[in-house]
């Protein structure tokens, strides 16, 4: 069977900064330890992943629009934008791939602002409070919905009995 199109995984302002301040909230790993992770679990599921990070919204906005065609689902961890982007949500809004929102750390015990995401709004599933391991039970969880998606495409190509 032909192999899936990769799913990007994104990471948005400041998780370049991963592993260097702050480990009780977010854990000691690194962006590179984390995408590592990600390779790891992709592969095991026959899954390739396309690992971003960027501190600009224009950025993460454009690398969503480029999704359709290129990418089979996302990942996304858009940190401080989560709470603050329409224009990351407008984007988000306009794709048909499955999408998982991930945290590190678990945003509804934190201050209130961090309680609303508006990645929330578009999201097929989310995952917080887990740490790094959160992004790899996000790669597995995303292979199951690509898994599921294709079977129900082969079943639609497929005449009735
Ligand atoms: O828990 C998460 O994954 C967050 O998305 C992380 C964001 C935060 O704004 C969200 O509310 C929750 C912040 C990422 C900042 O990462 C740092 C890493 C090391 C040192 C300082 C910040």
């Amino acid at each position: 069977m032909a192999m899936p199109k990769p799913v990007l995984i994104l990471n948005g302002p400041n998780l370049n900064m991963l592993g260097r301040r702050e480990p009780s909230i977010y854990g000691a790993e690194s962006l590179a330890d984390i995408e590592a992770m990600c390779q790891r679990e992709a592969g095991a599921h026959g899954l390739e992943v396309d690992f971003r990070q960027s501190n600009h919204e224009g950025q993460l906005v454009d690398w969503i629009q480029a999704v359709p065609g290129r990418h089979a689902g996302v990942i996304i961890n858009a940190g401080a934008y989560s709470h603050t982007s329409v224009a990351v949500l407008d984007a988000l809004r306009l794709l048909d791939e499955p999408l998982i929102e991930v945290h590190l750390s678990n945003i509804y015990r934190r201050e209130a602002f961090r309680h609303r995401s508006y990645v929330s709004l578009a999201a097929t599933g989310i995952i917080c409070g887990l740490g790094a391991r959160g992004y790899a039970l996000a790669v597995r969880a995303m292979a199951e919905l690509i898994g599921q998606q294709a079977q129900a495409t082969w079943s639609g190509t497929q005449p009735s009995p």
